[in-house]
């Protein structure tokens, strides 16, 4: 196993719905860090996965009329199709009611409570099911609704172990201060400070009124509360408790991403649990922000759900990476809009890439019998391309560090943009005309199939089949496949010789108004 190591992971989502857009900007945000560590030569463990216990999958089950194993199982599945279509490539899939889990959990309970950090006690207070989230009065300020989702709290009044946060505060706040960079954006961090500052009180750790859930090891009559089991997924997937090789490898995790709502158990809970078993807490959480569309929250009832799988259908699988990494700050809100999507196809994917790959094989094959030539004498304008990518490189590789996906494919775009203006500075259609420039000629198209190459290697973390799309074209796919960040430093590696492939544009314009007319015809026919 490499020394260098890089621990990144996803929330584990609720099998109690499909999952929607917002799940989808996680994951590929996250499978996209995993996929770039992994050309830095790091031994990148991705985890991601679902949680699977709690009332609220009970109850979701028991409204389908189904056993909530049967009907988790089923959902699961669809995480995993769509995490194959959208090309994530997590390490491993942990569910929750795995029983390698479910022990490590209950050892991790047993543990805790045997060093005095949890008791039993008598909880009464509020609990709202959707967030599987206690409240106290103080917390809820007279209003009877989750101040999370804004959905009713119902009152919770039984028997429950406690696991002492109050006697961690002091600690995770010096925690907090010292490092700086524990949780991301800076905003996020300050409203946990001020949470943090205003009191922790001690927390419910297990429930008596329902059955689905990973038993108290001590009490038959409790279950664990999910989020201390769900919590637990980032340490119990990675050998906690069962491989200490293994374990000791991968933790601390470099980063949790996770969205803004679920940041305080992220910065609060987890560490505090952390802390009681002695372990190192994680890097970094970064609590990204909340994807919205123009009709504000999607939720079921107002039947704005974003399905990916349909916008796949419709786009195909690149252009959604594309859209959701590029379109919105990581770390603020943003709006999904199918319009904005067409447009960054229309303008960024065929425009900028598709031309530059397009233009470029064409003159390849017009002029060489599409034999990639071999380059000669190096002018000032050509060096200037080279260090553009070497320069763009640099910027993608810093942007990365601090999980800014739209700035890293900003730098990625001005490359690709400084690659077209080098044709129209270069001309080559006027270099074909004088049989004394050949040279001239074949060295300016070498040098943009090479900035291809590079630029097909800089988009794989981001995309999954472009790179391969313009591997196939310039006939460079295997040194695509293989490419590691460093290889994308080396100016020069695609030996000429090869013969390109022409072929059509990879991403042909899509007519914004005939899109939203054929979607209209469509729902008619349906309805
Ligand atoms: O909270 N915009 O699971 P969950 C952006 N099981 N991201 C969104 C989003 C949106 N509109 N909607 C959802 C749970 N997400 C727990 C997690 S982890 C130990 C347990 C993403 O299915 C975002 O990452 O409700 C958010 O934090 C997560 O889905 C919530 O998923």
């Amino acid at each position: 196993m490499s020394e260098k190591t890089f621990y990144v992971t996803t929330p584990i989502y609720y099998p109690s719905d499909r999952l929607h857009i917002g799940h989808a900007y996680t994951t590929v945000a996250a499978d996209t860090l995993a996929k770039f560590k992994e050309m830095q030569d790091y031994d990148t463990m991705f985890l991601t996965g679902s949680d699977e216990h709690g009332q609220k999958i009970e109850r979701k089950a028991s409204e389908a009329g189904k056993k909530p194993g049967e009907y988790v199982d089923e959902i699961v599945a669809t995480f995993k199709d769509l995490w194959k279509r959208l090309g994530v490539d997590y390490d491993y899939f942990i569910r929750t009611t795995n029983p390698d889990h479910e022990k490590v959990v209950q050892e991790i309970f047993k543990k805790i409570y045997e060093k005095g950090d949890i008791y039993k006690g008598k909880y009464e207070g509020w609990y709202c099911t959707p967030c599987e989230t206690f409240w106290t009065e103080r917390q809820l300020e007279g209003e009877k609704v989750c101040p999370d989702c804004g959905r009713p709290v119902e009152w919770v009044e039984e028997e429950s172990y406690f696991f002492k946060l109050s006697k961690y505060a002091d600690r995770l706040l010096e925690h907090i201060k010292k490092h700086p960079e524990f949780i991301q954006p800076e905003s996020r961090r300050k409203e946990m400070i001020n949470f943090i500052e205003s009191g922790l009180e001690d927390l419910s750790v297990s429930r008596t009124t329902f059955d689905w859930g990973i038993p108290v090891p001590i009490d038959d009559d409790h279950v664990i509360y999910v989020w201390f089991d769900a919590l637990s997924n980032y340490i119990s997937a990675i050998g906690y408790l069962s491989d200490d090789k293994k374990f000791n490898h991968y933790w601390p995790a470099d980063v949790h991403i996770v969205g803004k709502d679920i940041l305080r158990f992220h910065t609060i809970i987890w560490p505090i649990i952390l802390m009681a078993l002695d372990l190192p807490l994680p890097k970094k959480v970064f609590g990204h922000g909340w994807l919205l569309t123009e009709t504000g929250k999607m939720s079921k009832s107002k039947g704005n759900v974003v399905d990916p799988n349909k916008l796949i259908d419709d786009f195909g699988v690149d252009p959604i990476r594309y859209y959701l990494l590029r379109e919105v700050a990581f770390g603020q809100d943003g709006t999904y809009s199918t319009e904005a999507l067409i447009k960054r196809i229309n303008s960024d994917l065929a425009n900028d890439l598709g031309n530059l790959l397009h233009r470029t094989v064409t003159m390849v094959d017009k002029y060489f019998d599409g034999v990639i030539p071999e380059p000669g004498v190096e002018k000032e304008v050509d060096k200037d391309l080279k260090n553009y990518a070497l320069k763009t490189l640099d910027e993608i590789d810093n942007s990365m560090d601090n999980l800014k996906y739209a700035v890293a494919l900003e730098s990625l775009w001005n490359f690709i943009r400084r690659s077209n203006k080098y044709i129209d500075q270069t001309t080559p259609w006027i270099l074909a005309r004088d049989e004394d420039k050949k040279d001239r000629l074949g060295t300016v198209l070498y040098n943009l199939i090479e900035a291809l190459r590079i630029i097909a290697g800089m988009l794989k973390p981001f995309l999954v089949e472009t790179p391969y799309m313009i591997g196939e074209q310039i006939n460079a796919r295997d040194l695509i496949e293989k490419a590691s960040w460093s290889d994308l430093k080396q100016w020069g590696l695609l030996s000429p010789g090869r013969k390109v492939k022409k072929g059509k544009p990879i991403y042909p314009r899509i007519d914004i108004e005939e899109y939203f007319e054929r979607l209209n015809n469509n729902e008619n026919k349906e309805t």
